[in-house]
């Protein structure tokens, strides 16, 4: 293997509270992984005599490579007509009982090729990537019959395949209800278990969500879908408390969810239901942004019982046409009141957890070396700027792009 150094660094860690700042500090990496992290006058002459390379940042920052852990990034058309309803006087949910709203993405994925979508899908993750993303959540929920799941499944997978990005999948056929099956959610339901089963089999399925609102299903379907994806060893994270409160995180906590995503709306109950199962909070600030919610998600409560945040950007054309996590700190700060260490935690440490990803999010020996190199010499100018983007390398398991 072999063995780099990347020398006279301003480290965040992310490790041991705040940023785990690390001054003049060292990664020495092994092939994929990252040997030894820490203050350079101390790195072990043994990495220094194995080393192939030695790269000088001249005191650049480093931090773990950023996860967006929560994205809709696979879909067909814009949602640009609805936008303009909107600001005209639409609610996003008369907007959705109308037949706008999801639905309508619905048809344009439906329309689209695999290639078309591919195209369409590959832009937005380039602009992800140019922000030092290197893992990337991708859910379904715009095919809502099997082809079209399977399709929009094969998409991501195939992104990345394409790029060195991670990519995890999430199956989110429980999203709305399609035109098809009006009025019959409980017969989509059943549609929804089949197509689990089968993309499951396929491989394609490395996680399970569902929509659980007034607007979309009820916690009596979502159980079922979860109770399924438990039967095949799938972990489940869920749309919960996003424009009211449905007990959502309650049921998620029973099946342990490894998210709950949204939850503005969420309540004292929920937040220690999530702490029990040790479930992360994924907090969306573009979605209440461009929705113009007002009910803040409770961050003090979150805090208060211990429960990890995690920020992203809910890439999606209807309530989150966005692909700047960096904004999305940004947003986290200002509308949220997140500081800007809990922002960025929020987009590698925790938002690794709410994948489940034990081996990235923080830089330290063992794990992978997905790290970025920034044009800033102190963290908190990533959440601070609005709009730039410092990046200015990324390394994917070692390998510098
Ligand atoms: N909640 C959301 O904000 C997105 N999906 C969801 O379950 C919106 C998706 C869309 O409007 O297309
Ligand atoms: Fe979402």
């Amino acid at each position: 293997m072999t063995v780099r150094i990347w020398d006279n660094a301003t480290l965040a860690t992310m490790e041991g509270g705040d940023y785990g700042t690390v001054d003049a500090g060292a990664l020495a990496v092994d092939g994929e992984r990252i040997a030894w992290a820490g203050p350079s006058s101390q790195l072990p002459r043994e990495w220094r005599d194995r080393s192939a390379e030695t790269r000088d940042l001249g005191g650049a920052l480093v931090t773990p490579g950023l996860v967006d852990c929560h994205t809709h990034l696979v879909y067909g058309g814009d949602r640009a007509h609805e936008f303009e309803l909107r600001l005209k006087g639409a609610s996003y949910e008369e907007v959705a009982r109308a037949g706008g709203g999801i639905v309508s993405t619905v048809k344009a994925t439906r329309a689209a090729s695999e290639e078309e979508l591919f195209a369409q899908s590959e832009k937005r993750l380039a602009e992800l990537l140019a922000e030092g993303v290197t893992t990337v959540e991708i859910k379904t929920g715009y095919g809502l019959a099997l082809e079209h799941e399977r399709k929009c499944l094969r998409v991501a997978r195939g992104l990345g395949e394409r790029h060195r990005v991670t990519v995890k999948t999430t199956f989110l056929g429980a999203h709305a209800i399609p035109p098809e099956f009006a009025g019959r959610a409980d017969a989509y339901i059943a549609d929804v278990l089949h197509m689990l089963r089968d993309l499951h089999r396929e491989g394609l399925v490395d996680a399970v969500d569902a929509f659980c609102e007034r607007i979309a299903f009820t916690t009596q379907q979502t159980d079922k879908v979860f109770a399924l994806a438990r039967e095949l060893g799938l972990p489940v994270k869920l749309h919960a408390e996003q424009l009211s409160d449905s007990g959502g995180t309650q049921l998620a906590a029973r099946y342990d969810a490894l998210s709950c995503d949204h939850l503005e709306w969420v309540g004292e109950e929920g937040v220690r239901a999530m702490a029990a199962a040790g479930s992360v909070a994924v907090l969306l600030p573009g979605a209440f942004y461009f929705l113009r919610e007002t009910k803040l998600p409770p961050v003090e409560l979150l805090r208060a019982h211990g429960v990890p945040i995690a920020i992203s950007t809910d890439c999606n054309p209807g309530s989150s046409p966005c692909t700047s996590l960096l904004l999305m700190m940004n947003m986290a700060c200002t509308l949220f009141r997140l500081t800007p260490a809990e922002a960025l935690a929020g987009v590698t440490r925790n938002a690794a957890r709410a994948l489940g990803l034990q081996d990235r999010g923080v830089l330290g020996a063992g794990r992978r070396a997905d790290f970025v190199v920034w044009d800033a010499d102190h963290p908190a100018q990533l959440a601070y700027a609005i709009g730039a983007n410092p990046c200015r390398q990324v390394v994917f398991g070692g390998e510098a792009v």
